[in-house]
């Protein structure tokens, strides 16, 4: 019984930002719905998180890195098998927007995070002067670096809860599917070629 429409898919999904964004406390949030106390990222935090799209049960694997400048250069190697990408942002933080741009912009460049779905997720609204979610979108410039990708800006307070769970919803509409196969393996065809063809001119 009800054995159709509970197929479990899994699904990475990378969060990444700088350092303070507030990505583990988020995470923890999205995992334990309560507040926790977290201290600087040192390699990784991972978690597993259900969530259902349509019938279907969706466990997102979801990879915090650590976002201080040395672990940044690190964050290439967790690109491979990404399904979306999550970008935090602390709204709150001016001063360091044109650093984090930097890094999405590095980020998107990613050979295999091409096409990949991107989530921004414009956090600490709790604070007092955040950044709106308009705003971000004008910072980072997101329609022209993001092109043909599918993008998406969500408010959220990691602090409060606030807009969590509809950022966890975006991202499980966001991500295809094994199941949404004939497409994908289209495209995942497509991209291979496109890739080695690149590669062998010259
Ligand atoms: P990181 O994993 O991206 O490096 P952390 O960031 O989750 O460690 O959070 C960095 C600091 O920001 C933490 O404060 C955390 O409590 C705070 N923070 C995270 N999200 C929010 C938010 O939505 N609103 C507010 N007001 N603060 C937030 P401390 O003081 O522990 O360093
Ligand atoms: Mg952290």
């Amino acid at each position: 019984m009800g054995q159709r429409g509970s197929t479990q898919a899994e699904i990475r999904v990378l969060l990444l930002g700088l350092d303070n964004a507030g990505k583990s406390t988020l995470l923890y949030k999205l995992k334990h719905k309560s507040a926790f106390s977290t201290v600087p990222t040192v390699g990784f935090n991972v978690e597993m998180l259900d969530v259902k799209r349509q019938r279907k049960n969706i466990a997102l694997t979801v990879w915090d890195v650590g976002g201080q400048a040395e672990m940044r250069r690190h964050w290439g190697g967790y690109h491979q098998d990404t399904a979306a990408v999550v970008f935090v942002v602390d709204s709150a933080d001016r001063h360091r927007l044109d650093e984090a741009r930097k890094e999405l912009e590095k980020t998107l460049r990613s050979e295999q995070l091409r096409e990949r779905p991107l989530l921004v997720l414009a956090n600490k609204q709790d604070v007092a002067g955040a950044m709106t979610v308009t705003e971000l979108k004008d910072a980072f410039n997101l329609r022209r670096i993001c092109g043909e990708r599918e993008w998406f800006v969500q408010a959220c307070s990691a602090a409060t809860g606030g807009g969590l769970d509809e950022a966890l919803r975006r991202v499980s509409h966001m991500v295809k599917l094994p199941s949404d196969s004939a497409a994908a393996v289209k495209e995942n065809i497509k991209g291979t070629v496109n890739y080695i063809r690149a590669k062998s001119v010259r």
